[in-house]
């Protein structure tokens, strides 16, 4: 059997692929599992600076695999408590860089939506088609959409079914940056490499900021945010920073 990922790592830059492109990368359980495994062991190692997410084939995902689901019942879903694998993505300190082309709709989009950043081909498709299959998102898609778009857009979205395309990700800011498809992933590694260029411990400790200002009050969020800044100071990276500018060069960054 292929195996449902595809990994590597591109000097600093992790890279997943999702990897079932026969029915345009449908996320069963167990992909959902790898995938979160596979974030964990990169955020565990000193190499991996950042991760890049992408699909095989002709899409991102086209949702969870609606075979593994069709023939559920809520106790057995409930007692899967399958969304803690979900879960697990969520509480990556690295920073994760979604790559879309083709379809990102259901569980696909939601997967895409729990990326920090999110760079599309200007073909891309999102959207959240479960109302024709009798469900709704699951996973993290009417919280984050309603968080990006606004409650009015995200429910014209949630409830027609219909495709939003990249140019309208983009205006409503669930997307950064489109790009020709042949361009996606080349540009989104350009990206990635710069971003791992960065000090780790303050693209690490401003993710966590930044999170916390969706969840808490601007004072509440200030006071975390003051702890995380001072927390720096520990460190050697802001040393390394802030002589390399008195001394007019480029500072190197080790992430400690
Ligand atoms: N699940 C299983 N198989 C799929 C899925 C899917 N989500 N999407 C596509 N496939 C399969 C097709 O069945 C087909 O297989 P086969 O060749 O064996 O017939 C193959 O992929 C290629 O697909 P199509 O022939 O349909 O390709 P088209 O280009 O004609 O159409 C579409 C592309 C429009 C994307 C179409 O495939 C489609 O509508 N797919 C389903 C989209 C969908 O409804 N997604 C939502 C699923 S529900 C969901 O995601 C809920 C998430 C809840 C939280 C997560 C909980 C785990």
């Amino acid at each position: 059997m292929d195996n449902l990922l595809e990994t590597a790592v591109h000097g600093n830059i992790g890279l997943i692929t999702l990897n079932r492109p026969k029915v345009l990368n449908a996320l069963n359980r167990q992909m959902i599992r790898e995938i979160a495994e596979t974030l964990e062991e990169f955020d565990r190692r000193d190499d991996v600076r950042v991760t890049v997410l992408t699909g095989s084939g002709r899409a991102f995902a086209a949702g969870a695999d609606i075979d593994e689901m069709a023939n559920e019942d809520s106790v057995r879903m409930e007692l899967l408590n399958q969304f803690v694998d979900w879960d697990r993505i969520t509480v990556i300190k690295k920073p994760i860089i979604g790559a879309v082309h083709g379809f990102a709709l259901g569980g696909g989009f939601e997967l895409a939506l729990a990326c920090d950043l999110l760079f599309a081909a200007d073909t891309a498709k999102f959207g959240f088609p479960e109302v024709n299959l009798g469900v709704m998102p699951g996973a993290g898609g009417t919280q984050r959409l309603t968080k990006l778009m606004g409650k009015t857009k995200a429910l014209e979205y949630i409830w027609t079914g219909e495709t939003m395309t990249a140019q309208e990700a983009e205006r409503f800011g669930v997307v950064n940056r489109l790009f020709a498809p042949e361009l996606l992933i080349e540009e989104t590694m350009k990206f990635a490499a710069r971003l791992s260029e960065k000090a780790p411990l303050s693209i690490r400790l401003s993710k966590e900021a930044v999170y916390k200002a969706l969840d808490y009050s601007v004072y509440e969020g200030m006071q975390f945010e003051r702890k995380n800044f001072s927390l720096l100071f520990s460190s050697e990276d802001q040393k390394e920073g802030m002589s390399a500018f008195q001394e007019k060069r480029r500072p190197s960054f080790k992430g400690k």
